[in-house]
């Protein structure tokens, strides 16, 4: 690892040594690692490694343009805002290849946190602020410049026509020990696809959105806990406004992990989730449609069902896409998003009220 990594810090030209690395376990696609280099001078400087799984992203070099775009796109409208740092290499590429085809890039490691849970609402509602500003900070940028690196990435009609493709074809004979998990989805196959085939009808604005709101890409003050910045800009593309919300609310007013062995622990957080509205809604109330704050429950419901089909997706054709850590993984994430989903079905009514409460005191 060490001689992989200095040959990267190399092309990207870093001053001194690599001392220390460390592997940042967040994230179930790309491998990431703090690098601690000492400079000549004997100080210190960390950076982020990070090789993009290719299996996934399958033209990595247009990833690093969109994110050139975006990042100079906030730059220049923000500023004084914090901006992720990519370096670049002698002949000006923001990513190296190296021999084993293997793909990095090495960006500034901003002094921080990052959370996988959190009890404190004021931290939930800065963190709806901050995913709801980065919406707003890319409202009047053009994406049809964005290469779109990953199709289709939260239709979830397709997403769900997918799952049902390979649960007939059942490549790994693990078909027969899911039923219950397919039933679910079934039983609500329509009304979770319902907003995505809509969107494709226009009956949606299509927005630049992040598509990836996991509470552990946005980087937090180590003291104030303040959100720093938005990471994480692989999927940054052509979508739905709701579904950032929706992915968000998803995973931080869960009361339980993403992965809780014991499914009957996920339930949704009401307080968490009026917070993290209080902050998300209060930012994009004024730039979204009524129909887009009427879909918000339903995106959030929507993307979990779709979260849980694609988990189970990975089940059955044997876990190529999600990294796991034990042969269930997969199984044991679909039962807690389905567990999740159910709850949002059941507490819609409640949350449609918190919804509309919040955007009336914001508009
Ligand atoms: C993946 O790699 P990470 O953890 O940021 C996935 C998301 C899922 C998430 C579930 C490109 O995100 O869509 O919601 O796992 N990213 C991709 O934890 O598929
Ligand atoms: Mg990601």
């Amino acid at each position: 690892m060490r001689e992989t990594v200095s040959k990267i810090g190399a092309a990207f030209r870093l001053p001194g040594e690599p001392v220390k690395i460390d592997t940042i376990t967040n994230g179930n696609i790309n491998s990431t690692y703090r690098v601690t280099y000492r400079n000549p001078d004997g100080t210190e400087k960390p950076y982020i490694f990070q090789r993009i799984n290719t299996v996934v992203f399958k033209n990595p070099v247009q990833i690093m343009q969109n994110i050139d775009l975006v990042t100079s796109h906030i730059r220049a409208k923000y500023p004084q805002e914090q901006t992720l740092h990519f370096h670049h290499t002698a002949d000006g590429k923001n990513y190296v290849f190296t021999e084993d085809d293997a793909f990095w890039r090495v960006m500034n490691c901003v002094d921080s946190v990052t959370l996988d849970s959190c009890d404190d609402l004021s931290v939930i509602e800065a963190t709806g602020r901050a995913f709801g500003h980065f919406q707003n900070q890319l409202s009047d940028f053009d994406g049809s410049q964005l290469y779109e690196t990953i199709p289709d990435f939260h239709n979830t009609k397709k997403r769900l026509d997918t799952l049902f493709q390979h649960i007939s074809e059942d490549p790994c004979g693990r078909v027969i020990t899911v039923q219950d998990e397919i039933d679910y989805i079934r039983s609500v196959r329509e009304t979770a696809g319902a907003l995505s085939v809509q969107y494709a009808n226009g009956a949606f604005p299509v927005r630049v959105t992040h598509n990836d709101t996991k509470f552990n890409n946005v980087l937090f003050d180590r003291v104030t806990k303040a959100p720093l910045v938005v990471i994480d800009l692989d999927t940054v593309m052509p979508g739905m406004a709701m579904y950032d919300f929706g992915d968000a609310v998803r995973f931080i007013a869960n009361t339980a992990a993403e992965d809780e062995p014991d499914a009957s622990k996920a339930s949704v957080d009401t307080e968490k989730f009026a917070a993290f509205c209080r902050g998300f809604i209060g930012e994009v109330a004024k730039g979204l449609t009524r129909p887009e704050i009427d879909a918000l429950v339903l995106a959030a419901f929507s993307v979990t069902v779709e979260l849980a089909a694609r988990f189970l997706d990975d089940y059955i054709t044997g876990d190529t896409y999600f990294k796991i850590n034990y042969p269930e993984h997969n199984l044991v994430r679909t039962r807690c998003q389905i567990a999740l989903a159910k709850d949002f079905w059941r507490k819609r009514t409640e949350l449609e009220n918190i919804v509309r409460d919040v955007y009336r005191a914001a508009i």
